[in-house]
């Protein structure tokens, strides 16, 4: 636990701490809501360590936050919209007037007005949740295509690049500095059998057939707010990645995380199971605001669900054998559980694969803008 209230007197907050607590289920950075007292009303922010063991430049991070948002505000704004400052995150200045604050230790904190009357959900209640999200990622996508001042920085370099994650992983095994990988020979044979998956869309990237597009690249579920009463999108939250990248990226892990019956962590495989209902729900939502893209893009829609679900078995897999120090646990085993779970739903969309095909193209074929 941090202590919050000195974090507090480095933003010009304009309102009195009260107390903070850990907030989330986030798996890389260290979220507080604190509430604060302005003038009789109570309100709350979002105070956030950047995790530097992920990110080694957290300024760079806080450069592209801070003009995506403004991006974000300003059409908001122009637009007229009654409730701007709920429908993007906006950065509270610190003290000195920058988006972000580094505190004694070194760490860097930003602040964001808490958003109120919506939700994230680890897992998904209804195919209107799974419309809803897509349509507010694809809207998102729409929103910084047009974003002024060159290329955003590079946050993570070669974020997805699938196959130097199975690279990454040869190294961890190679290194392996637990005595961990003799006990997971099944798991690393199931990656290695799917290089050849791993490649098929950075191959894709680098023939011209798949655009470079500015994509928020970590579109698990609990990153876009959901409104509490209606279920419309409300606000796409964590904007850490948000960076050159594919928009199948981002379709991919909305598959990877809103149409599996259970949680990323399940232990059980056989209540594992793919919602075709969920699927056609976030390809309709989808298409319905990413309008922008081309033929191959679509083609690949249904396949990109089961290659993100592959990238994020093979990182938890690479990030147990290191001794976990990327992604946040709660159990020593619970990388590999990650892993387990994420290698079985692969299984699972691999045979299903024809039946979400059949239904992309049906949902292209009733529309009248692909
Ligand atoms: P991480 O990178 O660790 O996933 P996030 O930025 O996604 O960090 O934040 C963690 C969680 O905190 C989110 O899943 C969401 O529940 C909550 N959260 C983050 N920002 C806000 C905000 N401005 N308003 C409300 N909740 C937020
Ligand atoms: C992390 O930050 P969070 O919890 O939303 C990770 C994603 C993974 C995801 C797996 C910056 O997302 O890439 O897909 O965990 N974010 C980063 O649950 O690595
Ligand atoms: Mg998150």
């Amino acid at each position: 636990m941090h202590d919050l209230r000195a974090i507090a007197a480095l933003f010009q907050m304009r309102a009195d701490f009260v107390e903070a607590q850990s907030f989330g289920s986030g798996h890389i950075n260290d979220t507080y809501c604190a509430v604060y007292d302005q003038a009789g009303s109570r309100i709350r922010y979002i105070h956030q360590r950047i995790n530097p063991n992920v990110f080694n430049d957290p300024i760079l991070v806080m450069e592209n936050v801070a003009r995506v948002t403004e991006h974000a505000l300003a059409r908001l704004l122009a637009d007229g919209h009654p409730e701007a400052h709920r429908r993007t995150l906006t950065c509270i200045l610190a003290q000195d007037g920058k988006p972000y604050a580094i505190d004694a230790e070194g760490s860097l904190w930003r602040t964001y007005p808490f958003i109120e009357g919506a939700k994230g959900y680890d897992e998904i209640e209804s195919n209107e949740q799974a419309y809803q999200a897509a349509k507010a990622f694809g809207s998102f996508q729409l929103l910084t295509a047009d974003l002024a001042g060159g290329r955003l920085h590079e946050t993570i370099p070669h974020f997805h690049d699938t196959p130097r994650r199975l690279a990454a992983l040869e190294t961890a095994i190679i290194q392996d500095p637990l005595g961990r990988a003799a006990a997971v020979q099944p798991e690393i044979a199931f990656a290695r059998a799917r290089a050849a998956d791993c490649a098929r869309i950075t191959d894709l990237i680098a023939s011209g057939k798949i655009p470079e597009r500015v994509t928020h690249n970590d579109t698990k579920l609990n990153n876009v707010l959901l409104d509490e009463v209606t279920a419309e999108g409300i606000c796409v939250i964590d904007l850490d990645t948000t960076m050159p990248g594919s928009a199948l990226y981002d379709f991919g892990d909305m598959v990877r995380t809103a149409t599996p019956s259970t949680r990323e962590d399940e232990t059980d495989p056989s209540q594992l199971s793919l919602r075709l209902d969920r699927f056609e729900a976030l390809v309709r939502g989808y298409l319905s605001t990413a309008t922008f893209l081309n033929s191959e893009e679509i083609r690949q829609l249904a396949f990109c669900g089961k290659l993100l679900t592959l990238e994020c078995g093979i990182r938890f897999l690479t990030d147990y054998l290191l001794g976990d120090s990327y992604f946040k646990i709660k159990r020593p085993s619970h990388n590999l559980d990650r892993c387990h779970n994420q290698f079985a739903f692969v299984r699972v969309l691999e045979n299903q694969m024809p039946a979400m095909e059949q239904i992309v193209a049906r949902v292209v074929s009733e529309s009248d803008q692909f």
